[in-house]
């Protein structure tokens, strides 16, 4: 019979075996791992800064970052965009087309090449799968829907998700898209009015509502009220949870966040509200169509997807579920809001400082709409309009880069990529690349689209705002459209005119956004 104080021993023993299998893990992973894949990729010429144990190169690239003065300079914009993505200034100078560098621990290959982008994204899309280190980030904001899922689970919920950003599906949305406008247009309306015909206004709260309540209206309808509180908390969750990236202890400590520092434990309770204020809507809704009050879910988004779920909430089951509605509804609200909140300002900004082209675009959406609200059947002729936006998002794309592990040793012509790595697709330096656009990359110039992308760039996968292969946005045509009619009912109304109160200093959250705010001077038409 084993006497206590044995038992206790094996108790011992069995305990350090497991700390030093855990430290062994973690030392594989933190040191070998890296040197590893380094070392594969040296052998094939392609470089990098030296890796450093834990932080990687996080610490070098955020006081990169922080080196910049309050306002840049505008006009020149093939920088690598330094405030956004310093790897990309830092490094691709130095490297050429590709380069390794490390965030944390995670080994990272820089790619600022249209085809081997083209031949990982899209031909070898089934040997990536999405990097967990950036899942673990943008998952505390956006759920567990559609843009995290892989495999047959994504292949399921893309399908089901599909038809409700079809075209047509689209179209009956537009007069929701063209109310979602109204609200801030008629206050800079009264601002511009009562300051006598022109005024400064800060423009960044006012858009980041605006394109909240377009997506209230169109997604969320009559519960409208609470997908605006959802965006109010989705947008504090991201700015604490960029925060808290930028503090080298997350990248050291495991389960950092589940600490309970005061940042982490408000994170957290904005979470809670927002997963509440989901499942009100969704039982709401569900419980008026139950009790009669209501003969169907509705005919928004949040309706058209009630009505295709099946009844349970397992994440994990195959079929499109109650839990999808809700992981889908927490995504699309923040992919779908701070993306074209952020176009629309950076849009603002380059009209009201190309002012020819503010005219020409003026012309046309008064050629084509009058002083007559937007509607579905004049989106399509607002061609400059399109050239503007896609020219905004090539300089400002809200995704700068997107991130992919590799679950195979991928070949891409000459170069073999390991199993383990993550590759990212440097997508803001690949837009201002003059091998692909030309010696003007540098400038603000929608004429380059007058012939459509194929005609602005010399390679397909060049410009790719919405990213590429089977992961492509959903909502880019949706995005399309709101777009257009934010900026039409823009130009109908008024004079944009650069104010010498705005400093130039784009950062990144969750998508691009001027650090210090948006002040644009309105004049009235
Ligand atoms: C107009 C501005 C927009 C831009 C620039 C944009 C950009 C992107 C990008 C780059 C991706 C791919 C991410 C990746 O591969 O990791 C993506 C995915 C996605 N976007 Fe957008 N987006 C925009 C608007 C929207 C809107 C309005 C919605 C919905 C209402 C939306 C819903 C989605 C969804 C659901 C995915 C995931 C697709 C999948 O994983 O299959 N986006 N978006
Ligand atoms: C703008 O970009 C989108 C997405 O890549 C594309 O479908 C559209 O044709 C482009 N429009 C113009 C005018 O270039
Ligand atoms: C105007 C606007 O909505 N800007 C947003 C850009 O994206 C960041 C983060 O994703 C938001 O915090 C900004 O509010």
């Amino acid at each position: 019979m084993a006497t206590s104080v044995e038992v206790r021993n094996a108790f011992a023993v069995l305990a350090v075996s497991v700390v030093a299998l855990k430290v062994l893990q973690f030392l594989w992973r933190a040191v070998w791992e890296p040197l590893r894949l380094r070392r594969i990729m040296a052998k094939q010429g392609v470089k990098g800064p030296p890796y450093r144990f834990l932080f990687g190169q996080v610490i070098e690239q955020v006081a990169f970052q922080d080196s910049f003065p309050e306002s840049l300079p505008l006009g020149n914009y093939a920088n690598f965009s330094p405030t956004v993505t310093p790897q990309y200034a830092l490094y691709f100078p130095k490297y050429g087309k590709t380069f390794l560098y490390w965030r944390g621990i995670d080994t990272r290959l820089c790619v600022r090449d249209a085809e081997i982008a083209k031949e990982v994204f899209i031909n070898n899309h089934k040997s990536l799968k999405r990097s967990e280190v950036e899942d673990k980030i943008i998952g505390q904001v956006v759920g567990t829907g559609l843009l995290i899922h892989q495999g047959e689970k994504w292949a399921s919920e893309r399908r089901q998700l599909n038809p409700f950003f079809h075209q047509d599906a689209l179209k009956g949305m537009v007069k929701a898209m063209e109310e979602g406008t109204t609200m801030e247009i008629h206050k800079w309306e009264q601002t511009v009015a009562q300051a006598g015909g022109s005024a400064e206004i800060d423009v960044e709260p006012d858009l980041q509502k605006m394109s909240g309540r377009m997506l209230s209206l169109t997604a969320f309808g009559i519960d409208f009220d609470k997908g605006e509180q959802i965006r109010e908390l989705q947008a504090e969750i991201a700015r604490d949870v960029f925060l808290t990236i930028r503090n080298p202890a997350y990248w050291i400590i495991p389960g950092y966040r589940k600490i309970p520092t005061k940042r982490n434990r408000y994170i957290d309770q904005c979470l809670a509200k927002v997963h509440s204020l989901l499942h009100e809507a969704i039982d709401g809704r569900r419980e008026s169509v139950r009790n009669g009050e209501a003969t169907s879910y509705g005919d928004d988004l949040l309706g058209s997807m009630l009505s295709a779920a099946t009844e349970g909430w397992d994440e994990t089951a195959k079929d499109f579920n109650l839990a999808s509605v809700f992981s889908n509804t927490q995504l699309m609200y923040f992919g779908g809001q701070t993306t074209v909140a952020n176009i629309s300002l950076f849009g603002m900004l380059m009209l009201a400082t190309h002012p020819e082209w503010q005219e020409r675009a003026r012309k046309e959406v008064l050629e084509v709409l009058g002083h007559q609200k937007v509607d579905a059947s004049a989106l399509p002729r607002l061609k400059l309009l399109g050239m503007i936006i896609n020219e905004t998002m090539r300089l400002f794309p809200p995704a700068p880069s997107i991130a992919r592990e590799t679950t195979k040793d991928v070949q891409v012509k000459s170069l073999m990529i390991p199993k383990g790595m993550t590759i990212e697709f440097a997508m803001v330096a690949i837009h201002q690349d003059k091998d692909y656009w030309g010696e003007d990359v540098g400038e603000f110039n929608p004429g380059r689209f007058a012939d459509g992308v194929a005609g602005a760039c010399t390679h397909p996968q060049a410009f790719s705002p919405f990213g590429l292969g089977p992961k492509f946005c959903l909502g880019s045509n949706f995005g399309m459209m709101e777009l257009k009619v934010v900026m039409a009912s823009m130009l109908q109304r008024f004079e944009l005119l650069p104010s010498p109160n705005y400093k130039h200093h784009p950062t990144f959250t969750l998508a691009q956004r001027p650090k210090f705010g948006m002040p644009i001077i309105l004049r009235a038409l």
